[in-house]
């Protein structure tokens, strides 16, 4: 070999050495949290059984995402996040049981639970312990106000229900007569339908008379929809939950009804899909998240989420993980400015509260999000989507509507 091939293979090989020197560099792996060192422990308490589990099973996706996230970003400066599982299964008691436990294993904060039904219940029991709760899927009227403690990452009724109506009537502006549907027993239910009733006579829409009423537990709706389509409606909207819900939109159209139907929060979740079929096809539903939303953190979950679960991830997912990050994340802040280790558990529960609602901004799957005094959620984006099923009858997918159809 001469010395020019040498040398040339010399430049080649420091060239390569160079090459893969940038590529590691550009790759830099963040420094994973330190597994000899303490975790810190956050509660999750959310319907894993029962057939709330149908929105449960999402947000331990979720928590679970975020926990490897942000372990592999470091934890809280070094210390492991360990989420702390407890199944609330679908009722209050269920709820307070879980919510006892968490408190008695030391969590700093909780996330859940589930419904608002059981969070009228269970909230106040975290309240008196002082212990900060983040709410992942309460979205009936008055969840902060239930104490100091509480506060939400799953925007309120008020705000995310109207949209699925707006949309309904760009679809089709010739809607004037709406029957309306819910469930009167459940906490949210009740709260969504008092917006969706408000947001019908708001748009000067004519909403047929008696509004028809169910159970969370009901799987016959005959009565009601006879009722409710002898007034010959051109919109139906429901607030329940998933499998009632389900089997309403179903019934609905068994029974001959072609109209457009607006689901509420409680049929925004895939696990319908088995339910209703190829009759959940088109029903709209708003939304709190978009998958789509292009920003680093949640174009990172959305990675993490798909190689998983090989879907987009929904919005109860989204809403789980943003929890779990705002509690990491003022976890953070009050290390830096405290010194966890410097702190009894009844002062950390009580400052990493404050952190919560002091305004500060968290970069979230759900955009740049915020809390009031309150609790309530500061959030910018909402969006509405439609339910599209494929010609198999059993797979489909909410696909989101044109940004003009969002808006207003
Ligand atoms: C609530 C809801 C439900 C649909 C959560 C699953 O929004 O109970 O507030």
């Amino acid at each position: 070999m001469n010395k020019s091939i040498l040398s040339r293979i010399f430049v080649v090989l420091s060239l390569l050495f160079v090459l893969v020197l940038g590529v590691a560099a550009e790759d830099a792996k963040p420094t994973p949290a330190d597994p000899n060192l303490p975790p810190v422990k956050i509660g999750v308490a959310v319907a894993q059984t029962s057939n709330v589990a149908l929105f449960g099973q999402e947000q331990v996706i979720g928590a679970q995402i975020a926990e490897a996230y942000f372990n592999e970003r470091g934890g809280i400066n070094g210390r492991p996040v360990q989420l702390v599982f407890q199944d609330t299964a679908g009722d209050e008691a269920g709820a307070i049981n879980a919510f006892q436990t968490l408190i008695a294993d030391d969590v700093v904060g909780i996330l859940g639970p589930t419904l608002s039904q059981q969070a009228f219940s269970a909230d106040p029991i975290a309240e008196q312990a002082g212990v900060p709760v983040i709410a992942p899927s309460n979205t009936a009227k008055g969840i902060p106000q239930i104490g100091e403690f509480i506060s939400r990452v799953s925007a309120p009724v008020a705000i995310v229900a109207p949209n699925s109506v707006k949309a309904a009537l760009k679809i089709d502006p010739t809607i004037q007569r709406v029957a309306v549907f819910y469930a009167q027993n459940d906490a949210f239910s009740t709260s969504e339908s008092g917006t969706f009733q408000e947001t019908v006579k708001e748009l000067g829409l004519e909403m047929l008379e008696p509004v028809q009423t169910f159970q969370t537990t009901d799987t016959d709706f005959s009565a009601q929809i006879t009722n409710a389509l002898a007034g010959n409606p051109q919109l139906v909207i429901i607030s329940g939950l998933a499998v009632d819900g389900g089997n309403l939109v179903r019934q609905l159209r068994e029974f001959g009804y072609t109209g457009l139907i607006v689901g509420g929060n409680g049929l925004n979740t895939a696990n319908i899909f088995p339910v209703c079929q190829a009759l959940c096809d088109g029903v709209l539903v708003a939304q709190a998240y978009s998958y789509s939303a292009d920003t680093e953190i949640n174009n990172a979950f959305r990675e993490v989420y798909v190689e998983q679960q090989g879907k987009n991830p929904p919005q109860f997912s989204a809403q789980a993980f943003a929890g779990i990050q705002v509690f990491v994340e003022s976890l953070i802040q009050l290390d830096d400015e405290q010194g966890l280790d410097n702190l009894d558990l009844a002062t950390l529960r009580a400052e990493l509260n404050k952190i919560i609602l002091s305004g500060r901004k968290f970069d979230t799957p759900l955009g740049t999000i915020s809390f009031t005094e309150e609790g309530e959620i500061v959030q910018e984006s909402f969006y509405v989507a439609q339910i599209q099923m494929n010609e198999d009858g059993t797979t489909g997918s909410f696909v989101f509507l044109e940004e003009d159809a969002k808006e207003e």
